[in-house]
């Protein structure tokens, strides 16, 4: 049976690069929190990725859904092969392979993941034809990539020469060091509101820089590196995805807040939990954003440096959140 065939006529129940200026100073005092006021619609976006919030805001401005704004907000950081940490362009695992991971999650609980993808600019959008087009979930590597070509998408080669570069350097001493904030460009995980108030979520990554081969982070399993729950809200993460696994960041985050604490709460709460895990040995770098039904968003991280974009009709913002650590 053509795989296409059965796909379609499935049964089944489709139910970084330590920058190391760290350690300056810890705290524990409760951090001032500003809660950003409800508004509809939004999205919210790790990093200063303006492009991509643009793009998802003008879907949602146009009326459009936010399972489209947040799918066309984060291919463009994945066509983008200046970011070095999402699709065309990403850094390399440690034998040059670029390899993908993504996940997207809609208003009704759907879910689709691609992990450990090669050869595919947009993993997203792979990711979203397994939540639509298959009884699956996940789908990983070479059956990743061949449900990729049969759905259409084109072979090309993710490594350019820059990445090719730096990674020919890298080999010459083999240190691995995750890095801690890549300023301004890094794994993206967007969430966006849209008008009639359905919530939806998508996060892509070439995940860390030469990574042991095979290795998948945080950014394609749903309920660590992203979770929605269209009745409370959605979250995303980035940075070290070990950490963000172990906890199931995301869902934990959702979580909380069905409990009744704000986004900002939520999110403090979510990197304390990681902190505590970890005392001693904080160097690397986490940021979780969250939004809530009403619109209300929250973000934290471990190190200074993380940014997160929001675009709202009241503009679109370059924000800086609270960090555990401080400057
Ligand atoms: C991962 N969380 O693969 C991703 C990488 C990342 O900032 O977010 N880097 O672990």
């Amino acid at each position: 049976m053509q795989r296409r065939k059965f796909i379609k006529n499935a049964t089944i129940t489709a139910t970084a690069i330590i920058s190391t200026p760290l350690a300056a100073s810890y705290s524990n005092e409760k951090t001032k929190i500003t809660p950003t006021k409800g508004i509809k619609p939004i999205v919210i976006a790790t990093w200063d990725v303006a492009n991509a919030s643009a793009k998802a805001w003008e879907v949602l401005k146009n009326g459009g859904n936010s399972l489209d704004a947040v799918e066309q907000g984060v291919m463009i950081e994945e066509a983008d092969e200046s970011n070095q940490s999402v699709g065309k362009g990403g850094r390399p695992d440690r034998d040059g392979k670029v390899t993908l991971d993504a996940c997207i999650m809609d208003h009704q609980g759907n879910c689709g993941a691609v992990l450990c993808m090669q050869n595919i600019v947009h993993p997203v959008s792979v990711a979203r034809k397994v939540m639509e087009e298959t009884p699956h979930v996940m789908l990983a590597g070479k059956g990743a990539e061949q449900f990729a070509y049969e759905m259409g998408f084109e072979k090309e080669n993710l490594l350019t020469e820059k990445s090719k570069q730096e990674w020919l350097e890298w080999k010459k001493t083999s240190q691995y060091k995750p890095i801690v904030n890549i300023e301004n460009h890094d794994t993206i995980g967007m969430l966006a509101i849209d008008s009639i108030g359905n919530i939806s979520g998508a996060c892509t990554t070439s995940g860390m820089a030469y990574k042991i081969s095979g290795r998948v982070g945080d950014s394609p399993i749903i309920g660590a590196g992203l979770f929605i729950d269209n009745e409370i809200g959605g979250a995303t993460a980035t940075g070290v995805g070990e950490e963000v696994v172990k906890t199931v960041g995301s869902f934990l985050i959702v979580e909380l807040m069905r409990q009744g604490k704000s986004p900002q709460e939520a999110c403090e709460e979510g990197v304390n939990r990681i902190i505590a895990k970890n005392k001693g040995n904080l160097n690397f770098q986490i940021g979780f954003i969250a939004i809530n039904k009403q619109g209300e968003t929250g973000a934290y991280c471990i190190q200074p440096g993380f940014t997160y974009r929001t675009y709202s009709e009241k503009g679109h913002l370059n924000n800086t959140p609270d960090s555990y650590i401080k400057v």
